[in-house]
């Protein structure tokens, strides 16, 4: 991976906002649109190369968004017992299916995503984040409700369920609540895996850890995977996998794991282990408080 570079003149700084903290790159705005559902932004910037921002929230950048999508799919796919069938909810760049699609254990693969122009401008202006996904024969794309799918969707009919949503708020709300795990839990098949990106321990500390708390009580064995994504709120972000027979997202299967981790800039086994045993201490007592122990 590159070093970021300097900025150039002409570019402006463009910034998240969070808390009176700001996230920005140097950057130029090559275009901006309203859809039904946010204000989608493309950038430009020396450091990152194109990037994504929708409602003003960074989505995704060229040359960061490894950091992001090989962390969220590759402790899943490398430990689902199968993974012919695999749904992606949200992920309307792509970069989630591409590296799903890098697996060749990979059958069918459903994505669902709400906005269809996002799906355009990511196509057009970042295409090598979908990469060879969105010509490859077993992808399916709808855009349409990822919530509503996963209600109308049959009993265990994928191995595995990743969530590539944005911050619970607008369209991206519902992603997070309850009765919406509960049908990703009923989705799975036996040895099914689930992931969900489940925002910053730092900046998004509470839903971070009411994330965690819910999907152990409707998964029954849940575990947050620990990260950075230098340009999200905080830089430190965080995935939560679950799966209702046992944490088996923890270990890699060798053979698996050895046929992606070559073409991999941040994910590894062994940093997947490291990942998983990093929980700050203030996390680990809140859950521990949550089941039952002194925190
Ligand atoms: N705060 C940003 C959370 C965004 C998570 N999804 C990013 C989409 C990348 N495919």
């Amino acid at each position: 991976m590159q070093p970021p570079a300097a900025p150039r003149s002409g570019d402006a700084w463009v910034d998240e906002e969070l808390d009176g903290v700001r996230y920005g790159l140097a950057a130029t705005v090559v275009e901006e649109r309203i859809s039904p559902y946010q204000r989608i932004t493309i950038i430009d910037s020396p450091a990152y190369g194109k990037g994504l921002l929708l409602d003003g929230c960074w989505m995704t950048a060229e040359r960061q968004e490894r950091h992001y999508h090989e962390p969220l799919v590759h402790p899943a796919l490398c430990a689902a017992a199968s993974i012919e069938r695999v749904l992606v909810i949200g992920g309307g760049d792509g970069g989630t299916a591409r590296e799903c699609l890098r697996h060749a254990g990979v059958v069918h693969l459903d994505m669902v995503e709400i906005d269809g122009l996002v799906v355009e401008l990511a196509r057009r202006h970042l295409p090598s984040l979908g990469g060879g996904a969105w010509s490859d024969p077993r992808f399916h794309l709808t855009v349409g409700d990822g919530i509503g799918w996963a209600a109308s969707s049959a009993d265990a009919s994928y191995d595995v369920v990743l969530v590539d949503g944005s911050d619970p708020a607008g369209p991206a709300e519902g992603l997070f609540n309850r009765s919406f795990f509960q049908h990703c839990r009923r989705l799975l098949r036996p040895g099914g895996v689930f992931a969900t990106q489940s925002e910053s321990p730092e900046a998004f500390r509470q839903v971070h850890i009411d994330t965690v708390r819910l999907l152990r009580e409707v998964f029954g064995h849940a575990d947050p995977l620990y990260g950075w994504v230098p340009m999200y709120p905080s830089g430190w972000w965080s995935w939560t996998f679950a799966c209702p027979d046992g944490p088996r997202y923890r270990e890699p299967l060798a053979e698996r794991a050895a046929a992606v981790a070559g073409g991999c800039a941040i994910w590894s086994p062994r940093w997947q282990r490291g990942a998983f045993e990093a929980v700050p201490a203030f996390v680990e007592r809140a859950l521990a408080a949550t089941d039952g122990d002194q925190p």
